[in-house]
């Protein structure tokens, strides 16, 4: 049958926007559809098949007959579909896009898809966690890839990025431990894609470099809202040089455009049970709805000078960022996801990123972590993917012409011509050429490399807290909260006393506060450190702060009965709609609410729906008389998640019956919906959580 069919709805698409609006702007993959032609069911080898169902036996009630071949290839080829998944960032997702530079670049690098204002390069990006399996719940807490690959008219280049700009090690030969530490043990094989074990914490308090990493993992950061609203960090320092041959240092940072959010704590637990999908829906709904997610990569630009160091900061060490406020981030262009992918297997599991690709004017530098990582991701793929020719995979493919001397190997797609690959050579008519810099040749800038054969650190990598204390100290008062709670938790996870005595110690190097409360959860006494004096915020790593955000893609719920008022929903729908934000309504019973000629589609009845799905819920007018256990609960969850909610007309009566106190911080109760009372819900969107509320939650805790 021919393959242009839509994509299943498995899931009600966001009505906000009509997804026929979601024009791809990219299509890598397009020749490759040719490859499933025809009306008929065929096998491999294009034979037309009358019947799939049955197999070919000696009599109905008799054995399958070894001739069977259709059996054979069906069977043969299910047993071998899946492949191994990544060592590490195995559950994740991809979507296709596009980057358009602004051309700010121009004056550092000469890689062309940066330099050339409004050029267009089509990408696709792979959002991921670390630790867990392919199938584990996307909420966890844990550090979320970023990888992107640009195919540009130089080659690909993968920028393989974290939502956290630092990492738990210094040098790549550590890198094995802390996997083998963070990941499940070995023996039971359990807990999945958790940090909050004995192992993490006895490796992370005994390599004390991997503090700052383990602060941003406890913070909000390690429990995002969506892929969409995750910042993204090349971590490494790299090296840009533009046509004279000029390096600078720098590094890559991606701003999302509807700003960072996270979920909090408890959200994200009952999320991996609820919807372990949570994420890969979020993004995908938003790319078919045509509300598409967009970053802006920026650049903080350092001298190239022979120390490799910035304002005392050495650039070389991945667990240290360089504060904005030293180096702004400078907007190089702008990233949108606009197409789902067709074939996960075909996209997001066989993409392969390497740090080595790299295009002209983009060379890495001497960080030991790169260099390992330099390795690792071409290594690796050859067990995942079975063979050296996965850059053949269409979803690899560069889409620069490839003319290259590899040739055979296991999966080989090619049939070269020609009887000399292999260069110089004095046979080829029409064989590659070597091409030097005038015509897109990569060649390295020609950097002094000197030094004694050691196995050593810099001195200068020995600093493991002052940018943990850093960190620490630029959190909003709410983000510390959460801080603690989580080191709180994490530690009190761990079975062996030895190892939460020994992070506290870590944690009294940072500072005295924290270490002082998350003791007390404990139960352990705090230890004497030597936090670091003087430590000078960096207020923008803050995520809580006073600033509005767009809401695109944010989802509200709207508790209805039959017999509500209609027309109140309509009007909301009316004001949110434009700015990308999604209404679902919620009612007793599935079907439709109707009346004064209005209909409402009941996307989610109490059984159905759970309130982490909402990022707000409003009580229309007429369901304030709803008696039901699940809607009470609902309402209470999102109370608690600090989630603005609304109660229109006797819509508070129902708050009161879930125990809500109508008077609390951002609960926007009115006779009626109308613009203003509208647009305040969009407000209390734009802020993501109504923070205000925590405090008096927490009092009524204890
Ligand atoms: Fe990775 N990492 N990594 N990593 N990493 C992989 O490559 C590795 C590191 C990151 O969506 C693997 O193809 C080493 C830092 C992402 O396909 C593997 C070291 C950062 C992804 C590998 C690091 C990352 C990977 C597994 C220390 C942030 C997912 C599958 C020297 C800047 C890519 C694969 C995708 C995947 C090795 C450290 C990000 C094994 C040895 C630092 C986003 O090659």
């Amino acid at each position: 049958m021919a393959s242009s069919r839509k994509p299943e709805p498995t899931v009600p698409t966001p009505a906000a926007l009509d997804p026929a609006e979601s024009t791809p702007l990219t299509s890598s993959l397009a020749p490759e559809r040719g490859l499933q032609t025809g009306d008929y069911l065929t096998t491999a080898h294009g034979l037309r098949l009358p019947d799939t169902d049955h197999s070919l036996k000696a009599g109905p009630r008799g054995p399958a007959l070894m001739e069977d071949f259709h059996l054979r290839e069906k069977i043969t080829h299910f047993d071998h579909e899946r492949i191994p998944e990544r060592v590490v960032h195995a559950r994740g997702t991809g979507v296709h896009g596009v980057f358009r530079s602004y051309g700010t670049a121009a004056s550092v690098t000469r890689a062309r898809f940066l330099a050339e204002k409004d050029k267009e390069t089509p990408v696709f990006v792979r959002f991921s966690t670390v630790l867990g399996s392919r199938g584990s719940a996307d909420t966890v807490r844990d550090t979320r890839g970023f990888a992107t690959k640009f195919y540009t008219d130089e080659g690909n280049f993968d920028l393989v990025a974290n939502n956290m700009p630092v990492f738990f090690i210094q040098d790549g030969i550590k890198f094995p431990d802390v996997i083998h530490a963070a990941k499940w043990h070995p023996d039971r094989e359990i807990p999945q894609a958790q940090t909050a074990h004995d192992t993490f914490w006895d490796f992370v308090s005994l390599h004390t470099e991997a503090t700052h990493h383990v602060f941003w993992a406890m913070s909000d950061r390690g429990i995002p809202r969506s892929y969409r609203t995750m910042e993204g960090f090349g971590v490494h320092t790299f090296r840009l040089v533009d046509a004279e041959g000029t390096s600078v240092l720098v590094k890559f940072h991606w701003k999302p455009v509807a700003g960072v959010h996270s979920q909090v704590w408890e959200e994200t637990q009952i999320t991996a049970g609820v919807d372990p999908d949570f994420h890969r829906r979020d993004l995908t709904d938003c790319i078919d709805a045509g509300l598409f997610p967009e970053w802006e990569l920026g650049i903080q630009v350092m001298p190239d000078t022979p120390d490799e160091s910035f304002e005392g900061i050495d650039l070389l060490d991945p667990t240290k960022i360089v504060p904005e406020e030293l180096a702004p981030v400078q907007p190089i262009g702008k990233l949108t996801l606009t197409r789902n992918p067709d074939n996960f297997h075909a996209e997001v599991e066989q993409i392969a990123f390497h740090m080595g690709n790299l295009v002209p004017g983009i060379e890495v530098t001497n960080d030991p972590l790169l260099q390992a990582r330099l390795f690792s991701y071409l290594d690796t793929q050859l067990s995942r993917l079975g063979g050296p020719n996965f850059n053949q995979l269409p979803i690899n493919r560069s889409h620069a012409p490839v003319n290259d001397n590899l040739r055979d190997g296991m999966h080989q797609s090619v049939v070269h011509r020609g009887i000399a690959p292999y260069l110089p050579n004095s046979l080829s008519q029409d064989g590659p050429v070597p091409a030097g810099p005038e015509v897109g040749g990569y060649v390295h800038l020609p950097k002094p490399v000197q030094g004694d054969k050691v196995r050593a650190n810099p001195v200068s990598f020995a600093d493991h807290y002052s940018q943990a204390a850093l960190f620490y100290a630029s959190l909003s008062p709410i983000e510390q909260e959460h801080m603690i709670e989580a080191f709180t938790f994490e530690l009190g996870r761990c079975y062996e006393q030895k190892i939460r005595q020994r992070q506290l110690q870590v944690l009294a190097n940072v500072n005295t506060d924290l270490c002082e409360r998350v003791a007390a959860g404990l139960g352990l006494p705090a230890p004497e450190g030597t936090p670091p004096l003087n430590v000078v915020p960096s207020p923008v790593l803050a995520q809580v702060t006073d600033r509005v955000w767009p809401i695109t893609g944010r989802v509200v719920g709207v508790v209805a009965a039959p017999g509500a008022d209609l027309s109140g929903i309509a009007k909301l729908r009316e004001v949110l709609k434009p700015q990308g934000v999604v209404l679902r309504v919620i009612a007793p019973i599935g079907g439709q609410l109707a009346g004064d000629g209005a209909v409402e589609i009941v996307e989610r009845t109490f059984q159905t729906a759970r309130s982490v799905e909402y990022d707000a819920v409003v009580i229309a007018d007429g369901a304030g008389d709803l008696l039901d256990l699940q809607l009470n609960i609902l309402l209470q969850e999102a109370f608690r998640h600090a989630k603005p909610i609304g109660a229109v007309g006797d819509g508070e009566r129902l708050l009161l019956t879930a125990g809500i106190d109508p008077a609390a911080p951002g609960v926007l109760r009115a006779k009626s919906v109308d613009d203003a009372y509208a647009g305040q819900l969009a407000a209390l969107l734009g802020k993501h959580r109504v923070w205000e509320r925590m405090p008096m939650l927490r009092l009524v805790a204890s």
